[in-house]
């Protein structure tokens, strides 16, 4: 691989989305730098850019926006035996239709269901996305929070009835995955660690609380009642046991 400068990454610092391309790089080995932000100040970047959302990967000559396409790229600059997607074409298409799974449904899934729970307690909101961005970003944080509040509420719909449905949704995502790995499998396809693993584990880190997360580490007593409890059900499952494992012996 010949690098030339690290490559930047663009996060919203808390986003499990970005946290998946981070997972992705820090496994791979290749040098980067985050530009970690809160919403809003993320939007002139992204939009200088060309996006909207982020991750954002940028390269001297090169801007890739969206997680999937990001380690699709990455998995073409490492060598053979590093490769998030398989080689062989069968496991590598098992692969990327989990990938697209857990993009569509567990991580949007997950972010209603995290702030569901939260999104009227600003000082959670603060402390979970206020690491390692810029310090005025953090001072603005209570004067810009009051409108992105709403932009949030009325983007994921979130209502009365949401905390339910995402609750209901994450449990038939985890049975999914708890039965794919009833039969003792080590990973979710073939013999080995892959983007579909640390898919799943990233995405669903927001309802984990994986202790090796580098960046999400509520105060646990801080946390709703009703919202702990569910993180306790949640991580008793099989799926949320192997997706603290890959947590524990995959994110380094
Ligand atoms: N499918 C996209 C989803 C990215 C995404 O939803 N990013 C959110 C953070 S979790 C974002 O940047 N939101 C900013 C906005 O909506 O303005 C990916 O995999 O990269």
């Amino acid at each position: 691989m010949s690098l030339q400068k690290p490559l930047r990454l663009i996060t919203i610092s808390v986003s499990h989305y970005c946290e998946k391309v981070r997972w992705a790089l820090t496994k791979l080995n290749i040098p980067y730098v985050e530009e970690a932000h809160i919403p809003p100040f993320h939007i002139p970047i992204a939009k200088s850019l060309g996006g909207k959302l982020t991750p954002i990967l940028v390269m001297e000559n090169q801007v890739i926006h969206d997680s999937t396409k990001i380690l699709q790229y990455l998995d073409t600059i490492v060598a053979d035996e590093s490769k998030l997607f398989p080689i062989q074409p069968e496991l590598r298409k098992q692969v990327e239709d989990l990938e697209n799974l857990f993009d569509e449904e567990l991580g949007i899934t997950a972010r209603l269901w995290g702030y569901s729970h939260t999104i009227n307690q600003p000082q959670l909101i603060k402390q979970a996305w206020c690491r390692d961005v810029p310090v005025l970003e953090k001072l603005l944080f209570p004067f810009t929070f009051p409108i992105v509040k709403k932009v949030i509420k009325t983007n994921f719909e979130i209502n009365d009835n949401s905390q339910n449905e995402a609750y209901t949704k994450i449990q038939e995502i985890l049975t999914m995955v708890s039965d794919l790995i009833a039969d003792g499998r080590k990973y979710l396809v073939g013999d080995k660690f892959t983007a579909a693993d640390l898919t799943f584990a990233a995405l669903a880190a927001p309802f984990l609380l994986p202790p090796e997360h580098p960046k999400r580490r509520p105060n646990m007593q801080d946390l709703p009642p009703k919202m702990l409890a569910e993180i306790e059900e949640f991580r008793q499952t099989a799926a949320g046991k192997f997706g603290l494992r890959l947590y524990g012996t995959e994110r380094f």
